[in-house]
């Protein structure tokens, strides 16, 4: 079935793809949501997974790993992408056009959550070759496609929640307003700080981040919003790492899921966090994999080549 997804991604029609992505965004009984935030009522296992930036081989080698066929078989188990799908790698179109075959077939399993390149218009990434991508490989129909996608971009939730205390964001906590409905109906400020902001360790509060969107946010902002709101921990992407990192004592993790140019990182990672007990962060940590990312890059080519 998964290998049956990955290769159809790759041929996908454009109209059959402009479909999908119209489609709605269906919750189902393991999830609840409330304007941008999603409520994690299932109480089996979650697969999260970090950037993927159109790595759709990293994608592949993880879902292999995990054995994901069988992992969704238990319909109580559930998928959640922490977002960046597109933009970078060499297969933006094939990874978006898995992902959302994905979310056709398990409908009520997967997460998609939003990423700083499922971009806010007010804040445009760079690099954002996904437009650049689609004009190449679809020069009549591209704009309509760009455009579609970027829809599609704006329905995704923000941010999610689990009984257990895990918060899955992208990039941090909503700083200006740190209580967690908040989301539900957010200020552009709020949806930025979610979307863009990092974990420092050298600073306590926060400062302006080297990106000029959020912010940079140190341990007492992480440990102030995890007690405001009963949480343990926060799982986020949005940084490139050796597959996983660590930050202010383990409460902030971060996952990369993707490989090649130009971080080059050797290693992948990802998640399998149980939803049905308490965690300790000692727990949260074993919870963590890393493997061996795919390395035939060979062929990639610099997003400049679009131009
Ligand atoms: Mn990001």
């Amino acid at each position: 079935m998964i290998e049956t997804l990955f290769k159809k991604s790759f041929i996908l029609d454009e109209e059959v793809f402009l479909s999908l992505l119209e489609k709605d965004l269906y919750y189902g009984r393991l999830f609840s949501i409330d304007g941008c935030l999603v409520k994690i009522l299932s109480n089996g296992i979650a697969l999260v997974i970090g950037d993927v930036h159109g790595d759709i081989k990293s994608l592949k080698t993880i879902f292999e790993d995990v054995n994901v066929e069988k992992f969704l078989s238990n319909d109580e188990n559930i998928l959640i992408f922490l977002g960046d799908y597109v933009d970078r790698g060499l297969y933006q179109y094939e990874t978006l056009a898995f992902i959302l075959l994905l979310k056709q077939e398990f409908r009520g399993q997967i997460l998609l959550l939003r990423g700083n390149h499922e971009p806010l218009i007010q804040l445009i990434p760079y690099p954002h070759d996904f437009p650049y991508v689609l004009r190449k490989r679809f020069p009549q129909k591209w704009d309509y496609l760009y455009k579609a996608s970027f829809n599609f971009f704006q329905r995704l939730p923000l941010a999610s929640f689990s009984n257990n205390g895990i918060f899955f964001v992208h990039g941090g906590p909503p700083i200006s307003d740190l209580k967690l409905s908040s989301l539900k109906d957010p200020s552009l400020k709020l949806m930025e700080e979610v979307l863009w902001s990092d974990p420092r360790e050298d600073i306590l509060e926060t400062t302006p981040s080297f990106r000029g969107a959020g912010l940079y946010f140190g341990k007492n902002v992480t440990d102030r919003f995890l007690r405001i709101n009963g949480l343990t921990a926060i799982v986020r992407g949005h940084e490139p790492c050796e597959g996983f990192k660590l930050n202010h004592d383990g409460k902030v993790v971060t996952l990369f899921s993707r490989a090649g140019p130009p971080y080059w990182n050797k290693s992948i990672g990802y998640m399998l966090v149980p939803l049905s007990s308490n965690l300790t962060l000692k727990a949260l940590k074993d919870c963590l994999k890393n493997i061996e990312a795919p390395t035939d890059f060979n062929n990639s080519i610099s997003y400049e080549s679009y131009f």
